[in-house]
């Protein structure tokens, strides 16, 4: 790990945080992201390798994968969390994760693949240029956040292990250690934290391996040093802190879908006509906003995801 030598030079360190999002609005509002992008290029090639340790800073290309939407300041994103791991309560992450130890960390990518492989951080830091994406993020509990999350598509690193044509999903396991975490045995869900989705699914170029936020590597609450997010399906799928990835033929079990299988399928795709057996599912809160706004078909994603579930009755498989 590259764990002393100091972050280089970024946007971030030439820009206060500030005027930099209001600057990228203004080139968004003029429609040049291609151009940022094409500068961002060549500031990846110019400042790499990236650094894997907590709060180090990250150069980003812009990505065309980002809705214009208000961000959601990054104190609430921080401490608004949901993270079982270091206890249920939406504060006890941020409180509770601050000395989970990130370094060193490795991803083994495995199962139904050619080339098995396993991942240290900074390697996975620097298969690909690293996008700041902008995506709506909605919680199964219905509130919401729009975050400016730094990372590339699963897909660069799916295709590099070359799935073997059995492989037919991906299950995900986050890192689980009872001495860090000592408040998960009080939560009752099962652990490892596991997830999964079809391989289409996890293709799409929208399906993210997420390693940083707001210009850094992820905070401990958010899933340090690296997860999942799936911006279409409720924030449960996007799992934090990951160790395994494993392709294979059959659809693997679920966290939440083990917890309470009448509630929270597979799936989990956003859908505001597929109530919760508790609630409706047809409005959401932001952070930070006052009043509920309406929940989007697929978050708002549909026009690019609603063809992986032609023919599928998103009833039954919810
Ligand atoms: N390992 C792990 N991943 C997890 C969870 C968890 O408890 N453990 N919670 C999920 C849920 S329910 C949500 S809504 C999102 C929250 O992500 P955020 O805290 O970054 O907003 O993380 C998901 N990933
Ligand atoms: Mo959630």
């Amino acid at each position: 790990m590259l764990i002393k030598e100091k972050p280089e030079l970024t946007h971030a360190d030439v820009t206060p945080k500030g005027v930099y999002l209001n600057r990228r609005k203004f080139l968004q509002g003029l429609g040049i992201a291609g151009a940022a992008a094409v500068a961002g290029e060549r500031a990846f090639s110019a400042f790499s390798p990236q650094v894997a340790y907590a709060g180090a800073k990250l150069t980003t290309v812009k990505s065309g994968y980002t809705v214009n939407e208000k961000i959601t300041p990054m104190n609430d994103v921080t401490h608004y969390n949901n993270f079982y791991e270091f206890g249920s309560d939406k504060g006890d992450p941020a409180k509770n994760a601050q000395k989970f130890v990130t370094t060193p960390w490795v991803v083994s990518v495995e199962g139904e693949v050619k080339t098995p492989r396993k991942f240290s951080m900074d390697e996975i830091l620097k298969l690909a240029p690293l996008e700041e994406r902008i995506y709506q993020h909605r919680c199964v509990e219905r509130w919401s956040i729009v975050v400016a999350w730094i990372g590339y598509s699963l897909n660069t690193i799916l295709k590099l292990v070359a799935p073997t044509a059995k492989a037919k999903y991906v299950a995900f396991e986050s890192f689980y250690d009872p001495r860090q975490m000592p408040e998960a045995k009080y939560t009752g869900i099962e652990y490892p934290y596991v997830e999964g989705l079809r391989l289409d699914e996890a293709m799409h170029p929208l399906a993210l391996l997420c390693v940083g936020m707001y210009g850094e590597t992820l905070p401990n609450q958010d899933g340090a040093p690296v997860r999942i997010v799936v911006p279409w399906k409720y924030g449960y799928k996007s799992i934090k802190s990951i160790v395994k990835i494993r392709l294979q033929a059959s659809e693997p079990p679920t966290t939440w879908n083990r917890y309470a299988p009448n509630e929270n399928g597979f799936y989990s795709n956003v859908n505001p006509n597929v109530d919760h057996p508790r609630w409706s599912q047809a409005t959401e809160r932001r952070l930070g906003e006052f009043f509920m706004r309406k929940t989007l078909m697929f978050n708002g994603y549909a026009d690019q995801v609603a063809s992986l579930y032609a023919g599928m009755d998103l009833k039954k498989f919810h």
